[in-house]
């Protein structure tokens, strides 16, 4: 598929709003994979493609997990929002024959993040926050930390998650605290 054709797909799934958010992701994890030597187009490839199945219907959502072996957790089947990144990952990879593991991986986990990530993976998950449509408080902190360093932009990203959730009583994925305890072990503390 073109990326033309990728962007026709994404028309007829998504909101005209998630379609903009998809192509700045895009141009986002580009622009990062440039300065960080990652590969340029299968990360902009990757970026189109993370939200895919983000406004997909729960149970259609479902039918491709259930054509992988994924099994949910209880925290996942709680939270209806962790489910497009896996949904996601499945549906590119069964249904649109994305056969690239990384591309595949980086969807999968680029809501939760997880310990041991590729910088690859990584990117996306960033690109995720910084892309040119976020407007929310602090994102230009989180931009200029991309600019600098993926371990910082990593930081900033995943602490303002684990705050966030925090602050609204919601259940946060042990995916998600692995991957910041891993950054913060690295870090320097004061
Ligand atoms: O799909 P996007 O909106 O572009 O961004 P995303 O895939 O990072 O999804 C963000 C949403 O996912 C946001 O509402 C918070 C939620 N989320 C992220 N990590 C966790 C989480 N929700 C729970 N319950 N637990 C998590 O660890
Ligand atoms: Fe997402
Ligand atoms: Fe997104």
């Amino acid at each position: 598929m073109t990326n033309n054709e990728i962007i026709a797909l994404l028309a007829t799934r998504l909101s005209p709003k998630r379609l903009n958010h998809s192509i700045e992701v895009a141009n986002e994890a580009k622009r990062l994979a440039k300065i960080y030597g990652q590969d340029e187009e299968r990360l902009y490839l990757a970026g189109l493609l993370h939200d895919i199945t983000k406004e997909t219907l729960p149970e259609e959502q479902l039918k491709y997990l259930n054509e992988s072996d994924i099994i949910l957790t209880n925290i996942e089947k709680n939270a209806l929002k962790l489910w497009h990144a896996k949904s996601g990952a499945e549906f590119v990879k069964n249904r649109l024959g994305i056969k690239d593991e990384e591309i595949i991986s980086a969807i999968r986990f680029h809501t939760t993040a997880k310990k041991g990530m590729t910088k690859f993976e990584k990117l996306l998950y960033i690109a995720d926050f910084t892309s040119l449509d976020r407007d929310y408080p602090g994102v230009e902190d989180v931009r200029r930390a991309a600019d600098k360093s993926i371990e910082d932009a990593m930081f900033e990203g995943l602490s303002f998650t684990i705050c966030d959730l925090a602050k609204q009583g919601r259940p946060i994925h042990p995916d998600t605290f692995e991957a910041y305890n891993e950054i913060t072990l690295k870090r320097e503390v004061l």
